[in-house]
């Protein structure tokens, strides 16, 4: 069964509540696309690209699943939609109640205009690699190779040390996603 990689993200509330509340009930929705293997812990994260807004919270699992990469994509952009998710009002890169990005789809390399995988700007985030290290060190990310925590590393002079905080949150640690989860 393929394995994909997901990223998650949200700064303002949704329907579901907080960020935190959104994330865990997107979990349970992820998790009936296949199976959830691993899951990061969450992180409170400095924004990138449009800075004038709420820090986020993010997080990266691992999901096993049946379905190909543009039906997946489809899958998640849906799940956005039921948490509110509004496409019309968007900044670039700006406030959302939840984003969904397919970060690594097995080996695969994919470009097309509506799906790149790997995800492309994947090793210049912190949000990202933080929690894709803290599950797949040694994970190696096409085209290059280099693994998430060498990736991490190469950022990480760089990095604001509030660039990503580990937080708890009751639902995030408290979110079932079925009897597969390994982490
Ligand atoms: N997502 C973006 C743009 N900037 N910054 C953080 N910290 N976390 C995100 O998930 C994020 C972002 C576009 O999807
Ligand atoms: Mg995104
Ligand atoms: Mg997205």
């Amino acid at each position: 069964m393929p394995l994909a990689y997901v990223a998650l993200g949200a700064n303002i509330p949704s329907p579901a509540g907080p960020p935190d509340a959104t994330l865990a009930a997107a979990l349970q929705r992820i998790a009936s696309l296949g199976a959830i293997t691993a899951r990061s812990s969450l992180y409170s994260t400095a924004p990138v690209g449009f800075t004038d807004q709420p820090r986020f919270l993010n997080a990266v699992i691992t999901l096993e699943t049946g379905l190909p990469p543009r039906q997946l994509l489809h899958a998640l952009l849906s799940i956005e939609l039921l948490f509110g998710r509004d496409r019309s009002v968007s900044i670039p890169n700006g406030p959302r109640t939840l984003d969904l990005d397919i970060l690594l789809y097995d080996d695969l390399v994919l470009t097309d205009s509506a799906l790149e995988i790997p995800h492309p700007r994947l090793a210049e985030r912190a949000f990202v690699l933080v929690p894709l290290a803290e599950i797949a060190p040694d994970l190696p990310i096409p085209p290059s190779g280099l693994t998430a925590a060498r990736l991490l590393a190469d950022l990480d002079s760089s990095l604001n040390p509030r660039a990503a905080l580990l937080v708890s949150s009751r639902f995030w640690s408290t979110a079932s996603v079925g009897p597969s989860q390994r982490s």
